[in-house]
């Protein structure tokens, strides 16, 4: 083990990168339009400001498979939204423009303008949290800056979204292989529409609904999320609702010029690996209690500890690791829009995204600190060399259920999902993970680890793994990686053994490592001794 540096165990970063500088290895090809990718902007990019839009000749498509966009001519609204039945309907589309091209003198202002093209919610939707935010937590200058600068700004955005989105948006559905580029401006106009909450069909609470296997995308949930029981919650709110505003300002003092790549990615069971046969060892690991995915993990193919319905709880109260990563780089709401439900072997992969702002402390703690510059370079398609990849884990109520064998399996299979890669390399970026599914999720980081890592084994991937914080964690898994690769175990027969500790299970998972120590041949030294008094330990000494 490296004792030099007290921080990280396993090999250094710099065999992580193969002595690559961080972002020189391609997470994906150049952007091609394919039946399966639907590129939104023209090709070749300009030499400078934002991408065109394309096609040239704008198409609507109001179906099934594509984003229902708040500006097509088939989104229609009452005349007298009263009295649905008896004046007839116009373009909803001339309603928003109307609503929104007025000088917000305060934030009810907005909330009342905001329903006037979503009447049937005006019982139902509170702007609590905006009110808030806008009212008592910035002070009243800012507030006044607020509503006369930045709104109208975001308004005008807002409204240019048929100038600036002329092809339909597929919706990225269940058992689909599909990709969709679009760029930062584009993106950045459609997060416009959502704060205002445009988006038609996306607001009904029903399952059985069009949209209902689909994330919130309209953000009138987050102006909602304010409730005075909910106290502390509610400054995490605040606080995110502080970095979206500070997109909002970045990106309307200078228009982004970069793209974004999202890829859906599903895997048909029958072909994820057989996990009993792989003859595979584990890979390289780096693994440290200091740094997070977003910032040490800089180049590598970082982890998002999903929601199923991706984005989580970013436009409620939700505030851990999935939420924050989408409020410091909001580009990856738009994900919200076009995604359907994951299913157990689909991952999202999302590439070119960028990071606006500074953050400190987590979930109730979570706070805004100011402006983030990402200097991460682009690739030849103008996206940030920054890769992200949605994968979401089992909740588990009771601890136990996580070793049940289908439960493994599945686990290994997102994570397989997710780390796999179409393009065959020996070179692919390593992972940038950590205590996935192990939080707000409950699973055990001890196990979890090593499903990651025989994930990563077959997908061809070595590992950096934060602890966040957790220097004992770092530890021990430490050890067992050691152990197991002295002792020369594949992952076959790390599968063995763990289907093994879940035949003996006794309820209790505290002993799993040493489950896999014993069945092991020789044990580690501290498996006998303390290592802080060198003494063995009392409960072996029988
Ligand atoms: N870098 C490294 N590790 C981190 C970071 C970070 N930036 N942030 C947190 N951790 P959690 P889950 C560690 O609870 O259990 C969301 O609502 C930290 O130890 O976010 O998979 C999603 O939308 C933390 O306890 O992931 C899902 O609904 C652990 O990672 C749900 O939570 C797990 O983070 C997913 O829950």
């Amino acid at each position: 083990l490296n004792t030099d540096d007290p921080q990280w165990k396993g090999v250094s970063m710099e065999e992580i990168y193969k002595d690559h500088g961080p972002f020189e290895w391609p997470h994906l090809p150049p952007i091609h339009p394919s039946p399966t990718h639907t590129i939104l902007f023209e090709l070749p990019l300009p030499n400078r400001g934002p991408p065109k839009p394309h096609p040239i000749q704008a198409s609507d498509k109001w179906s099934q498979n594509f984003v229902r966009m708040p500006h097509s001519v088939h989104s229609l609204y009452p005349i007298d939204p009263e009295n649905e039945n008896s004046g007839g309907f116009r373009r909803r589309w001339e309603v928003i423009q109307e609503a929104l091209l007025q000088n917000f003198l305060s934030s009810h202002q907005l909330e009342a303008a905001i329903l006037s093209y979503n009447h049937k919610y005006a019982e139902k939707w509170d702007f609590a949290a905006l009110h808030n935010l806008l009212n008592e937590y910035i002070d009243e200058a800012e507030m006044k800056l607020c509503l006369s600068s930045l709104i109208p700004k975001v308004v005008q955005l807002a409204l240019q979204l048929p100038a600036l989105i002329t092809g339909p948006i597929p919706l990225l559905k269940r058992q689909s292989n599909k990709s969709i580029s679009l760029s930062q401006l584009q993106v950045a106009s459609l997060l416009a529409n959502a704060f205002f909450c445009t988006f038609p069909r996306r607001n009904s609470t029903n399952p059985q609904s069009e949209f209902g296997l689909f994330p919130n995308i309209n953000f009138n949930r987050l102006f909602s999320s304010f409730r005075q029981e909910r106290h502390t919650r509610c400054q995490s709110v605040m606080e995110k609702l502080k970095c979206i505003f500070h997109y909002f300002r970045r990106i309307t003092t200078r228009a982004p010029e970069g793209t974004i790549t999202i890829q859906r990615r599903s895997i048909p069971k029958k072909n994820c690996p057989r996990w009993d046969k792989q003859n595979l060892k584990l890979p390289p690991l780096h693994i440290t209690s200091k740094g997070t995915i977003e910032s040490q993990g800089a180049g590598l193919l970082q982890v998002n500890f999903a929601n199923k319905y991706v984005g989580g709880g970013v436009l409620n109260y939700g505030c851990v690791q999935e939420e924050i990563r989408f409020v410091i780089c909001p580009e990856l709401m738009v994900t919200m829009l076009v995604t359907e439900a994951l299913d157990d072997t689909e991952a999202l992969i999302i590439n070119g995204v960028e990071r606006y702002s500074q953050y400190e402390g987590y979930s109730n703690n979570f706070k805004w600190v100011g402006d983030f510059i990402d200097e991460t370079p682009r690739d030849s398609s103008g996206r940030l060399k920054t890769c992200i990849v949605g994968i979401d884990a089992l909740y588990f109520k009771q601890p136990n259920v996580q070793f049940n064998m289908g439960n493994i399996i599945r686990e290994l299979n997102k994570a397989y999902v997710g780390f796999s890669s179409e393009v065959t390399s020996n070179t692919l970026p390593a992972i940038a993970t950590g205590n996935w599914g192990c939080g707000a999720f409950r699973g055990n980081p001890q196990l979890k680890v090593l499903l990651q890592l025989m994930a990563a084994s077959v997908a061809g991937r070595s590992m950096v793994y934060f602890t966040f914080g957790d220097t004992s964690l770092r530890d021990s898994i430490a050890e067992m990686y050691w152990h197991l690769v002295r002792h020369d175990i594949d992952i076959g027969r790390l599968f063995a053994l763990i289907s093994q500790y879940q035949e003996t299970f006794t309820g209790n998972c505290t002993d799993f490592y040493r489950f896999l120590y014993n069945r092991s041949k020789i044990k580690p030294l501290t498996y006998y001794f303390n290592t802080d008094t060198n003494s063995p330990k009392k409960d072996l000494m029988l």
